[in-house]
């Protein structure tokens, strides 16, 4: 197992997040990836190596070029505003919903940060881009490793990034590894690719990319959008729409659900991917699905992670593992070392 480590991950730091009508402090910090990457080195579990930077334009394979110039220029937009803003987040207050219009670009800056995000729970910092961006290239150089011949590759980053849309952030992510990953192997001559969201939360911004296709199938394990985030989308009957009609399967489960109910959606997913016969596999990996995560109501436990990894290597599939959500900080290095450990062991 390849692991590409995003060394700048830490410059992405949110300060708060909005919960409740109060400013609490971010679930997602960087303890949180220096917990896997010290396991990862307690394991031993293969090299660990740094990404190549990969130009802007593989971006655009997934995000609209007005997205991401938005995106690239934020921060310095913000403290052009008041140089008071260097010491704040920057968080959207205001947003475009159905009758307003998204197609015109407004200047206002916090206009186009309601525009380019879905919620007030995600805060841009001066080094949001420059997390983002090499997390990208990580996610890139992983899909480039697997058509290399690698088995497998992982990618350890923060921010995540299965709730960013093409042209919006949002659920703590702004650009989307996995669909980058996934959009790499095709164009680097894989003819079909599954991606398998384990995360707790559904993988919106995912499903969203791949919607209309049919060479990528996008399953989703989650809890119930209607009593979890992100709320508005990862209901059992979206399928997919013309071309894609039948490549999104939504597998929802009640917020308190089993473990055994959970393993049992697994199978319904990897059943699927057996009749895809995609030439890859990337995964979504979250693990805010462990019964100690502050955020959700799934019951999995530390050794429940071997086995997901066993069950994924089952499949065959070159693939590519992508470092999403997990808020139970101690315990989350051994959970995602668990789901490598248990896919090296039964290759
Ligand atoms: C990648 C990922 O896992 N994103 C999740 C985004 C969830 N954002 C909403 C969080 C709501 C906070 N709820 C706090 C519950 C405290 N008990
Ligand atoms: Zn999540």
């Amino acid at each position: 197992m390849l692991t590409f480590y995003n060394e700048l991950h830490a410059q992405h730091q949110g300060r708060h997040e909005f919960f409740r009508g109060e400013l609490v402090p971010c679930f997602d910090q960087p303890a949180r990836a220096d917990s896997v990457l010290a396991e990862l080195g307690r394991r031993g579990l293969g090299r660990i190596v740094t990404p190549h930077g990969v130009p802007l334009m593989s971006l655009e394979r997934i995000h609209t070029p007005r997205y991401l110039h938005f995106l690239r220029n934020a921060w310095s937009e913000w403290v052009a505003l008041d140089p008071a803003n260097a010491g704040k987040d920057a968080i959207p207050s205001v947003w475009p919903v159905r009758t307003l219009r998204s197609d015109i670009e407004p200047h206002n800056f916090a206009a186009r940060m309601g525009l380019y995000s879905m919620d007030s729970g995600t805060p841009l910092t001066a080094g949001t881009w420059t997390a983002a961006k090499t997390g990208a290239d990580c996610a890139v150089n992983a899909a480039h490793a697997l058509r290399l011949g690698e088995r497998g590759a992982f990618v350890l980053s923060r921010p995540p990034g299965h709730h960013a849309g093409a042209d919006f952030f949002g659920g703590y992510c702004f650009l989307n590894n996995a669909a980058l990953a996934a959009q790499h192997l095709l164009d680097d001559g894989a003819r079909k690719v599954a991606i398998i969201d384990i995360d707790y939360h559904h993988g919106n911004g995912t499903q969203s990319i791949f919607y209309q296709r049919s060479d990528v199938l996008f399953i989703s394990i989650h809890a119930d959008p209607r009593d979890e985030y992100p709320f508005y989308l990862g209901h059992a009957d979206e399928r997919g729409d013309g071309a894609g009609h039948g490549f999104n399967l939504n597998l929802p489960l009640a917020a308190g659900s089993s473990t055994q109910a959970w393993f049992t959606a697994l199978e319904t997913a990897c059943i699927r991917i057996g009749s895809f016969a995609p030439d890859a596999l990337v995964v979504s990996l979250g693990v805010d699905t462990f019964a100690g995560d502050p955020l959700s109501r799934f019951a999995l436990h530390s050794a429940d992670y071997l086995k997901i990894g066993e069950r994924l290597a089952w499949l065959n599939l070159p693939t590519a593992f992508i470092f999403e959500g997990g808020y139970a900080v101690k315990e989350l290095g051994v959970n995602v070392v668990n789901v490598l450990e248990g896919y090296e062991t039964a290759l």
